[in-house]
Formats: structure tokens, sequence, C-alpha cells
């Protein structure tokens, strides 16, 4: 049969659909000791339309959910929709569809083009996190972790737009107004509901060192986290109270030439309200949002009418009001040291403040020594910062400080998980009960873009009972931020149609951890980070186990197009779809694995990767297809022909070599190329060698199954071409039969005045002087050397090759 992706592929993925091949078995169906694989890729929104990245990040998990199977795995090999958020809620703004209704949309037309792909997911077990089948188990874990103490109320500033009546995303506000209508916007303090990730920030810490992750994602998440260890320390307000502050520097106390308070700083506040310089200061700060504010290198204060007493000196320091200190890191107060840190010193510069030096060092690694510090001079820094926590006493002590901060999830929004929560009267906040789950989204609201969120419209959604009491009240309308959805769903896989529980512990002791994550950089922190969180606290809830939930990571890189990333905005898009109607699903998958090593970017340079990757697959086509199908069975190695024998070495070296990259190293480009020398080693077999049919037989055999994992449909097909029964799917793994591996004998060219005459075989460990002696009685070469004057014999470094020179 000739290649004919377009039509034989659809009808290969049928096959594998009605054969039930891509089905996981659930916990109770794993034989004892069987092994397993759970190969998850990243739940993918449904904006609409597959991309090049989702092509190569699926892809590469089908190619190793496939390999897995093949080498006698379980595989767990799921998909579904991360199907929340804003995107959805703007078109229904935009164009008055109800957003259920354009998710649902988009998630056919998504996994219809996934399907075209020949991915091998288990849609038994797809999931789509806007279904109250998903959602009500947000809910649930809500409460579970409300029950344990790991979800609390505070207040904390939005992004506030006035003209609209509307929070908005920290996504839509650019240079302080909303990105859509332009109207300002500025910072309120709101009540939110917060999960408590800081509770679990050294554990966060410490387990990175057990994954198996990229090094620069551990990085980040190191950063993220952020782990600080220094002092807190009391500074007396000259009017009374205490101002405390953190440090990773005490050493450099009598540096200390101003203090510097977040301008949200109950002290600042405080003062502001007699204070109407300080207070426009604090508003002026108040516009600008955090993230603004964190890049922002633009240093400003304001000088209050306080001032704070210095332990050690007596002296006064000034205390300021700073855009650069934060109120949520530390204690929102900095002890400012200008000779020694660059903020600091940046800010006395400009609000002309001294800047003694308090520390000596005698180079970059010497953590110094400290001078002009009273009776702690001369002392080394580390030695200091014990001997003032000591002489401070009560004022002072050590402590540890996270960047990370607990998780803010409260969205003004309507196209998220409901928090499951009632507004009473009498009793307060509580929480829903577990048998009234779901809360569902109603779906009389309007969107409008503007005004409060439109779940606060909805009358059957709000009025309600209070759970505790019984009386009339309202509901919750903050829902929750859809990195929550992301964050377990990798378990509701494993058991999506549970009516009791999210999942099984069965079933999630059966599978996890996960095997292999696949996934773009992009989500290093934010979702890797709650993801981590969220499996900490579901096994003290005592619903799963182990530490953590994803044991390797890959992170696969970009698909650029000149240089950029793909992107609708850029107008740089190749759709995949495009690429499969003209070549198949199988060029397709095969250029996104060869193009580039996974964790490197691919540059999308045009259809040439693709042309090149249909050929490779023809020329595979065309040598099944001339070669005549046998039963012959191989002969024992003794009788195969030195040619026979070589190829037969590379055969198994090949099977050894992907084998590896497949399991071992996670190498995938490496893969392909290896395909593509066996099949040249299997084209460059001569016509004539004396076992051909076997050995062709044999070889493509184990080819068709090696590019399995890769090109799927055609490897289906060439496998029924060659005789075999069954789908190549699932046939097993080649293994490298050692005695191969061996080369006992190699191949030998003789030249006789610089043309091949004859082939001779001689032992690997032959000498010199016995391929010279073997050479010179080769039968083929008799010809050209009878009754010739030999003048010399050549042997050129490398082994291959007896050149014979003759006279006469
Ligand atoms: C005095 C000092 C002297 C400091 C010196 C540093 C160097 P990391 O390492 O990132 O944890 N700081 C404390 N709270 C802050 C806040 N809320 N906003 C902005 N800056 C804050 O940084 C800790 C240091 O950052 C602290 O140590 C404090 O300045 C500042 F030569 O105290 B240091
Ligand atoms: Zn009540």
């Amino acid at each position: 049969m000739p290649f004919q992706p377009l039509t034989q592929e659809p009808e290969i993925q049928r096959r594998w659909l009605e054969s039930g091949a891509f089905r996981a078995k659930r916990s109770g169906e794993l034989l004892p000791g069987s092994k397993t694989f759970y190969m998850l890729v990243m739940l993918p929104y449904p904006s609409g339309r597959i991309h090049m990245g989702h092509v190569r990040n699926y892809t590469l998990g089908d190619v190793t959910a496939r390999f897995r199977r093949m080498k006698g795995y379980e595989v767990m090999h799921p998909l579904g929709w991360d199907s929340f958020g804003l995107p959805a809620e703007n078109a229904a703004i935009k164009h008055g569809i109800h957003p259920a209704i354009w998710t649902r949309k988009n998630i056919e037309e998504m996994k219809g083009q996934i399907q075209k792909m020949g991915i091998s997911y288990d849609w038994d077990r797809e999931i789509a996190s806007f279904q109250d089948d998903y959602y009500r188990w947000n809910q649930w874990l809500f409460l579970q972790m409300w029950e344990q103490g790991d979800v609390f109320r505070a207040m904390r500033t939005v992004n506030w737009c006035e003209a609209l009546g509307t929070v908005l995303a920290n996504e839509q506000v650019v240079d302080g107004k909303d990105e859509r209508t332009g109207h300002p916007v500025t910072q309120k303090p709101l009540e939110q509901y917060f999960f408590k990730t800081t509770k679990y920030a050294d554990e966060l810490l410490d387990c990175l060192d057990g994954l198996d992750w990229p090094d620069n994602v551990k990085t980040m998440q190191r950063h993220w986290i952020g782990k600080s260890e220094g002092a807190r320390l009391a500074f007396d307000l000259q009017t009374g109270g205490q101002v405390e502050v953190f440090t990773t520097r005490l050493d450099t106390l009598f540096g200390v030439t101003f203090m510097a308070l977040s301008t949200e700083h109950p002290v600042i506040e405080q003062a502001a309200e007699a204070d109407a310089a300080l207070k426009a200061f604090c508003d002026q700060v108040a516009a600008v949002s955090r993230e603004e504010r964190l890049t922002s290198d633009v240093k400003l204060g304001h000088r209050t009418a306080l001032s704070v007493i210095h332990p050690f000196t007596g002296e006064k320091v000034p205390v300021f009001a700073a855009n650069y200190v934060l109120m949520d890191y530390g204690t929102g107060a900095v002890m400012g040291v200008p000779a020694h840190d660059e903020r600091d010193h940046e800010f006395a510069e400009k609000y002309g403040l001294p800047f003694p030096k308090v520390i000596e060092s005698e180079s970059e690694w010497d953590l110094g020594t400290l001078v002009n510090s009273g009776e702690f001079t001369g002392m080394k820094s580390e030695e200091a910062v014990a001997a003032m926590i000591a002489k401070l006493g009560t004022r002072a002590e050590k402590t540890t400080t996270y960047k990370l901060k607990d998780w803010g999830l409260s969205r003004q929004r309507y196209w998220g998980t409901p928090i499951p929560t009632v507004h009473c009267p009498d009793c307060g906040v509580v929480p829903e009960k577990a048998e009234n789950l779901p809360v569902r989204l109603p779906e009389d609201v309007a969107f409008t873009g503007h005004g409060p969120s439109p779940l606060t419209t909805s009358s059957s959604f709000l009025n309600t009972k209070c759970p505790s009491c019984g009386q009339p009240a309202k509901r919750e309308t903050d829902t929750m931020d859809t990195f929550v959805d992301s964050s377990w769903y990798w378990l509701r896989y494993l058991d999506p149609k549970n009516t009791e529980l999210p999942f099984a512990k069965a079933e999630s002791d059966a599978w996890m951890p996960v095997d292999l994550y696949v996934g773009g950089i992009e989500h290093a922190t934010m979702h890797l980070i709650y993801a981590r969180f969220f499996y900490k606290v579901l096994r003290d809830l005592g619903l799963a186990s182990g530490p953590e939930p994803f044991q390797k990571l890959i992170c696969q890189g970009m698909v650029l197009k000149d240089g950029s990333k793909m992107s609708k905005s850029k107008g740089n898009i190749v759709d995949p779809d495009e690429v499969i109607s003209r070549y198949g699903a199988d060029a397709l998958r095969l250029f996104m694995i060869f193009a580039a090593p996974i964790e490197k970017e691919i540059d999308w340079t045009g259809f040439e990767g693709i042309e090149g990757a249909s050929r490779f697959l023809k020329r595979v086509t065309r040598m099944v297809e001339d070669h005549a199908v046998t039963a012959d069975p191989l002969p024992a190695k003794d009788a195969l022909s030195a040619e026979e024998k070589a190829l037969l070495l590379k055969l198994n070296q090949t099977i050894a070599r992907l084998t590896d990259d497949l399991e071992r190293r996670y190498q995938f480009n490496t893969v392909v190329s290896g395909l593509m020398e066996l099949s040249n080693a299997l084209g460059d077999l001569p016509a004539a060698v004396p076992h051909r049919g076997a050995v062709m037989q044999h070889a493509l055999d184990a080819f068709v199954r090696l590019m399995s994992p890769v090109a799927p449909h055609l490897a289906e097909q060439l496998w029924s071409q060659l005789g075999k029964a069954g789908l190549c799917m699932q046939a097993a793994w080649p293994e490298a039969d050692a005695q191969y591996l061996e080369a006992d004998e190699v191949l030998v060219v003789v030249q006789v005045n610089g043309k091949v005459r004859g082939r001779i075989t001689v032992s690997a460990g032959a000498t010199e002087e016995q391929r010279r002696a073997a050479a010179l009685v080769c039968a083929e070469a008799q010809p050209h050397l009878a009754g010739k004057e030999i003048v010399k014999v050549v042997l050129p470094p490398g082994g291959k090759l007896v050149s014979i020179v003759v006279k006469g």
C-alpha cells in the first residue's frame, strides 16, 4: 500500500479507539507487581484552536506513553480542560454568548484536532473544570481545608476600577488603566479568602532536592519561596510605642540613619490621619499596583514627623514612608543602612541622609569586620549578630522570613468555582454543608463588563439559608482563582466518575506519583508551587500518599517562528491542522520530535522540515513494500554472512540506544536520528546476501516497532503489511540481543590498485599481519593478483581496508 496518511490515519485512529488500546486500568484491575507509568501533560486552556506548543507537548507525552506501553507498563495518559477563566467571560461580554457555550464549542474543536494527531489519551477519563462534577470537588476540598484551618479571611488590596465598578485581574491592568476601556484603576482593600501556603514553606523548599526537575525550575521555586534568615528588632518610637523591623544584616545596626516604613504600615496610616501631605503621598503610592512597584526602580519617600530611638546610641532616627518597602514582606518596616544596602543608598542620596560605613570587608567573600560600632567594633559580622542579639534582650530575636505568600484565592468574577460559604447576619461567614454541594453557577446573570460581579446580580444564587442557624442569608459571590482547578486535576483523572470523593485513595496509591510531567516553563512557579502545596494538604487530609506529586518534570521549549513566539497578536501562527491536512499527523509528530532537543526552542522555518519528515516516512514505506514477507526464521548467528551480521549489529545497537534514550535519558530527537541511521543501514544491505529475506523480515519487524511511538499510524499499516497480527502499538518493544552487539568479526574491503576487488571477514581481534595474509588469499581478488608482482600492501588506520599495489 502506498503512503497515504490522509486516508489511512483516521482509519487507524478508529481501530485504536475501538480496541480500547488507550484505556488505563483501574487500581483493582492491575495485577500485583505490574509496573505503572503515569504520563501527564499540562491541562490545556480551551482557547479555541490547538497551537504548535500543544502539538510539541502532546507528542512528547505520547511518545513516552506509547513507548512505556510497549515496554510492558500499565500506562495512565489522560487529558482534560482547564476551562474556567477570564477569556470565556470576556467572550461573553463581547459576543453575548454564555461562557459555557463558548467553552464547550472550543473543547469540541480542540479535542477533534488532538484526536487527529493520534495522541493516545484515555478519553474516558476526560475532565473539564467548568463542569459541576469537577468544581464541586474544589468546593469540597475548600471545606476540608477550612476545617483543617488552611483557609482564612483577611483584607487585601485589589485592582479597583471606579468607573466600571469592577475588580480587575492583574493582567487586565495596563499602565494603571483598564486594558479594554482605559478607565483608571486604583488599589482598594477588600476582604479575601486565603490558603495557608506559607504553612508548608519549609517543606516546599526542602522537598525540591529530591525531585528530578530541571535546575532552573528548582531555582525559580527557591527564589519564589525566598527563605531569608535574619532578625526582628523593635525600635522605640519617640512618641511612644514601637516599630519592628526585619533585617538580614543586624551587624549593620550602627549604620542606621533612617527608618523606612511601608505606606500601608499601621504607624504610617495613623500618622497620615493628622498629616495631609503624608496622606497624599500614601495615596499616590497606593495608585500603583504591587507588580509595578516591584519592578519600578524609582525610590520615593516622605519624611514623617516621627522618629525612633537607636537602641545602642540613643540617637534620634527619622522615620520615612517609602514606596520600596512592601507591607507583606518581613514586618513592613526597614532599618535604612545606606552604606551597605543599595536601595537604602539610593534613598539616602535622594533625601540627603548620611551613610556612615560600619563594615570593612577584605574581599567580596569576606562577610566583614565591624567598624564604628561601639563595643562591637572589631568583631566579625557573625559574631557581632550573636552579641547584639544577646545585648538587645527581648527587643530582638533571630527569625526566618519567606517571600512566599499565602495564596489569595478570591476572584470577583463569574466564570470560576463559587466559594462555598454563606454570610449570615448572626453567624457571620459560615461554610456551606458538604451535602449541599455543588454550589452551582447560576444561569440568570448578565455579562455587561461593568458594575458588580455577575454573581451579585443573580437573586436565585444570592439568597439562601444559613447552614448553621437556618435563617435567610446571602451566598458568597467570590469565585476561586482558576489555579485551584489545576492544583489537583491529575488526581481526578484517576477516578473521574467518583461521586463520593474527589478521588479514591486506592486509585492515587496505584498511580501516584506522576512519573513524567511535561509542560511549559511559564508554569515553573505559580502552578507548580500551588500543585505541590495542594498535594501536601491532600496528604495531611489523608486523601493521598507521598510527599510530592511530580517526580520528573520536563519543560519543553517553545515553537518559534522567525525567532519569536507564535501568537495570535503577531499573526504568525502556523495551524497544526493545515500541516496535518497536507502531510498527515505522523510527519508533523516526527518533525516535532526531531527538530530539536526537548528543552530547546524549535524555529519553524517553513514546511521544509515537514517535507523532510514526510520523505523519510515514504522511504520507510517503500522499503517495506519492496520486501517480500517471509516466515523463514532468522538463521543462527554463525550461519550469517558478514553483511548480515553487520546489519544485525546496527539493529541491536539502535534498539539499545533508543531504549536508553526513551527510558532513562528522555532524549527524543536522537530517537529519530537513530531511526534514520537504521533505515539507511537497511537500505544498504546488498541484494545478494544469502539470507536476505529472513534478515530483512527480522530487522523490519523491529524497525516498525521502534518507530511506532513517534509515527504510530504508519507503524500500524506497515505492521500489517509485514504480516503481523494485532496492533503494533500493543506489540512488545524490541529487546537488544546481546550476541549481536559484540562484533566478533569485521568486514574488510580488499582493493587492488585502488579498485575494490573483494571482501573478507576477519576476527575483530586480528593483527595487521593476519589481515594482510587474509587479504592476499581473498578468493575474489585472485584474478587481479595472479601472475603479478606485489609492490606493497597498505593497511590504513581503522582496519576496514587492505590496499594491495601490484605491478606487471
Ligand atoms: C538592614 C540591611 C542592611 C539590610 C544591609 C540589607 C542589607 P532579603 O534578603 O530579600 O530577605 N527589607 C526587609 N523588609 C522589607 C520590606 N518589607 N520591603 C523591602 N525591603 C525589606 O532582604 C532582607 C532585607 O531587605 C532586610 O535586611 C531589609 O534591609 C530589607 F546592608 O536590613 B536589611
Ligand atoms: Zn446563621
